[in-house]
């Protein structure tokens, strides 16, 4: 078993975030345009503070690709920060709850959160997007499409829909500025951000992943550390903010008898040839994964975020410098970062299918891995 693996480094307002994958296969022709596409979508959606604009994230390569191909060995990948002062960025002593201040200042015994924030900051997850784009490089290769979107921020709820064909839905997400593809949902939620704003506060919300054209058996019941859903949910749940990853029905399948959560099996001849050898399932309840493995539909997670924690109108802290009971440190902040997350959880989700199918299928190179995957296919026909 090759595992996929991504590590980022890299300070908030340091030079640079950088990502190393490593058992990524050679052969995968690298699309910068689309990771750039993707970075650039992160760092969109309305609510977004002064960061934003001073950033233009696109990857530099560093390591792995040659010829616009990758090479067998770790790819490195480079987003540079335009920001980076860490050197003169002020020492903050004054906690900010909900963030990793506390907990840091506690576990390092150091009263300047700076040293933890730094590191802490959703800044990273530029570094995790980069390496979704080339993860969405190889998948593409294979058919297989990952789209993510915004289902509510604050009480602003949109549609719950999982529609049938991604496409036209992608569209409509991309025309939205809050990244929810439904036009009236989209002003309720972009009204609900300004009156955030407005009070000093911030907002967070829900986030809806798709994946399609995953062949079946991707993740294993075998073992724990193999399950799809566990490996999906601790890299959504690792996302900055993010406190709460469902799968299907996810909770609600706790309220539901057996025989409204469970997908019934069905047969469908004309589908002889597709992913599950026709063999269908007119629900979808278990959002396409069943003992830790991919049936044949379509993956589907939802994710909860919480709001960002820093506040213009601040909660109460304490300055751990002088032990005087002080308001949290402020200097600029997202009111709404729920659209970026959802381009985040987009990323690490194609980052885990990807990882997945290099397990499946062997990790070597793209060339190796789609005979593997065809001969399966083949196969499949005659079960
Ligand atoms: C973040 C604080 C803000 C955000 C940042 C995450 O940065 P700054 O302190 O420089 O204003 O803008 O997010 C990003 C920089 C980004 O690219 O997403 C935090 O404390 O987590």
């Amino acid at each position: 078993m090759a595992d996929l693996l991504v590590r980022t480094a890299g300070e908030s307002h340091g030079p640079a975030v950088l990502t190393l994958i490593e058992g990524f296969p050679a052969g995968v022709p690298v699309d910068t345009e689309r990771i750039d596409a993707l970075l650039a979508r992160r760092q969109g959606g309305y609510g977004r503070g002064g960061r934003q604009e001073i950033e233009s994230d696109r990857i530099e390569i560093l390591a792995g690709v040659r010829g616009g191909r990758t090479m067998p060995g770790p790819v490195v990948l480079l987003v540079r920060n335009r920001d980076s002062r860490l050197e003169e960025a002020p020492a903050i002593t004054r906690p900010r709850p909900g963030h990793a201040d506390l907990a840091g200042a506690l576990k390092y015994l150091d009263p300047d959160v700076r040293n933890v924030l730094e590191r802490a900051s959703a800044r990273e997850t530029a570094g995790r997007v980069a390496a979704g784009g080339l993860a969405a490089c190889l998948l593409a290769e294979f058919g297989i499409r990952v789209a993510a979107w915004v289902t509510r921020i604050g009480p602003a709820a949109g549609p719950d829909d999982v529609p049938a064909d991604l496409e036209p839905w992608i569209r409509q997400r991309d025309e939205s500025d809050v990244y929810c593809p439904d036009a009236e949902a989209t002003a309720i939620m972009t009204a609900a951000i300004d009156e955030a704003r407005e009070a000093g506060d911030t907002l967070g919300g829900r986030i809806r992943c798709v994946a399609t054209g995953l062949p079946p058996g991707l993740g294993s019941h075998t073992q724990w550390t193999r399950k799809l859903d566990g490996r999906l949910a601790r890299a959504v749940m690792s996302i900055q903010a993010i406190k709460g990853v469902e799968i299907g029905l996810g909770f609600g399948a706790a309220e539901r008898p057996g025989s409204q959560v469970h997908d019934a099996i069905a047969l469908d001849e004309a589908q002889r040839d597709g992913p599950a050898a026709g063999i269908v399932r007119p629900t979808n309840r278990a959002g396409g994964l069943e003992g830790g493995m991919t049936n044949g539909a379509p993956l589907v997670l939802s994710a909860a975020m919480k709001p960002i924690s820093t506040l213009r109108k601040p909660l109460a802290s304490v300055d751990l410098a002088t032990r005087q009971p002080e308001e949290a440190a402020y200097e600029r902040s997202d009111v709404c970062a729920v659209p970026a997350a959802s381009v985040v959880v987009e990323a690490v989700v194609a980052t885990e299918l990807a990882g997945a199918m290099i397990d499946r299928f062997g990790g070597d190179s793209l060339g190796q891995m789609q005979a593997a995957q065809e001969a399966w296919h083949r196969a499949a026909r005659n079960l």
